[in-house]
């Protein structure tokens, strides 16, 4: 299909997502104190090469350049995190207002050059010191999350309307606490339990404080999804399948809507939630988002497992299926799976924003100049199955790529590069890619 930008309608947003871990660098700079992902990153064997991201794009003194290149390509739409660590370093109580400053200089050069600033209340990065009190496994949390964000909405709340509280939750717990490979680094079911429901109940209280303290906000959260396909169709394939999408694509948005935990999907471990559940939780947990950040990458292919590393069901790689168009995070380039996840979205009737989307390919620099073909194909197939589930009805009201520039990708380092904006680290240089390019003249 071919496309073009008014296709998508006069109104719809066109952005980029960022993160504060991924990009700032500045580690201890103006007061900040260590995040769960500085301990992490420190501790060797958890990063590919050791490597962290204490410096990054050096973000926080380079700003003003980035900017200015994110306007050069035309997009309307900023999308960062703010540090908790920055802005209460001892996570509740004292304000740093170095940190405070610094976020105001973000904000105000994005308004200066006519970019809305959308920013994520929470991008991964908690106070270390609150991990050491339990971190998401303990049920303050709710209290101290929804001071941060009390904090942070008084103080930007007349300069910016557009705020997400969570990136992700799925990704957090479960990488974070179940699998390992991400910060705060535990293995652990039952913590997994306990994060996902203090995270499920801070997400509509900290709704509720944006709103009361913001006037005219524009309130959002962002989940993780991934259409997911049985392997074969033998019910036991199927019944993972759809355990899968429980976990991947219903557990944090559902209570969200006020339909409580997806217990209907024959997971019966998701019962152990209940343990952790109070009289006037599922209240709590229930907030009218004015809109959903819908972020996808790709799809998951899922077969019964014997023993449960997770709810008795496991992906099959897309190596194993024989796939070879793969992208540098070894995930399968799937376009109709964005399609697809946007319908079934579609079914919870809330506006969508698409709050990330992107690919990670080999680049190269000759002459000056990066031509990463891989990259502007990935985005023109994904953004024709976006407007395919647009013209049926699904109300998407907004795009942001994943990402600005080449930056830190979590447990994988600096290896995968994401951007529209390639970064020599050894220089800090960047430059504009294709990709780029093309959304420049696609945006003109
Ligand atoms: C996420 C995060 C980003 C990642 C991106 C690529 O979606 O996991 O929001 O921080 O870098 O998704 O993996």
């Amino acid at each position: 299909m071919s496309f073009q930008k008014s296709d998508f309608g006069e109104n719809f947003l066109w952005g980029v997502a960022t993160a504060s871990y991924q990009i700032e660098g500045a580690k201890d700079k103006d007061g900040k104190s260590p995040s769960i992902w500085d301990t992490f990153s420190h501790t060797k064997g958890k990063i590919e090469n050791n490597e962290n991201a204490d410096i990054a794009c050096d973000f926080y003194h380079r700003y003003p350049e980035d900017l200015t290149l994110l306007k050069a390509m035309n997009f309307d739409v900023f999308r960062f995190s703010l540090a908790w660590t920055r802005i209460l370093p001892d996570g509740i109580g004292r304000i740093n207002q170095k940190g405070l400053d610094y976020y105001h200089r973000v904000i105000d050069k994005c308004l200066e050059l006519g970019l809305q600033p959308w920013p994520t209340l929470y991008h991964w990065d908690l106070p270390q010191c609150l991990y050491e009190k339990g971190g998401w496994t303990n049920r303050d949390i709710v209290s101290w999350f929804t001071e941060f964000t009390d904090v942070c909405t008084r103080e930007f709340g007349d300069k910016v309307k557009n705020w997400m509280v969570f990136n992700e939750p799925a990704v957090f717990c479960i990488l974070g606490h179940v699998l390992g490979t991400h910060a705060p680094g535990e293995r652990s079911v039952n913590k997994f339990m306990q994060a996902s429901h203090h995270v499920c109940l801070s997400q509509g209280e900290s709704g509720r404080v944006i709103r009361g303290n913001v006037a005219d906000a524009h309130i959002g959260t962002t989940y993780s999804c991934m259409h997911t396909d049985a392997y074969s169709k033998s019910m036991s394939d199927l019944k993972a399948a759809r355990r899968m999408n429980t976990l991947l694509n219903r557990l944090y948005i559902e209570p969200a809507l006020g339909m409580g935990y997806p217990v209907d999907n024959g997971w019966e471990a998701l019962k152990k939630m209940e343990k952790y559940t109070k009289g006037g939780d599922i209240t709590k947990m229930a907030f009218d988002f004015d809109f959903i950040g819908l972020q996808n990458y790709s799809r998951m292919v899922v077969r019964a497992a014997p023993v449960p590393p997770y709810m008795w069901a496991m992906e099959v790689p897309p190596k194993k299926r024989g796939i070879t168009q793969l992208t540098d995070m070894g995930w399968e380039v799937y376009p109709e799976g964005m399609y697809k996840i946007l319908k079934q979205f579609g079914r919870y009737n809330k506006k969508i924003i698409i709050t990330e989307n992107g690919s990670a390919f080999p680049d190269f620099v000759q002459k000056g100049a990066v031509h990463d073909k891989q990259r502007i194909q990935f985005f023109k197939d994904y953004l024709s199955n976006v407007l395919k589930a647009k013209q049926e009805g699904v109300d998407i009201q907004g795009y942001f790529v994943w990402t600005l520039m080449d930056n830190f990708e979590w447990a994988e380092g600096y290896r995968p590069r994401f951007g529209l904006v390639y970064i020599d680290y050894k220089t800090q240089k960047r430059i504009m890619k294709d990709s780029g390019k093309w959304f420049q003249e696609f945006l003109r």
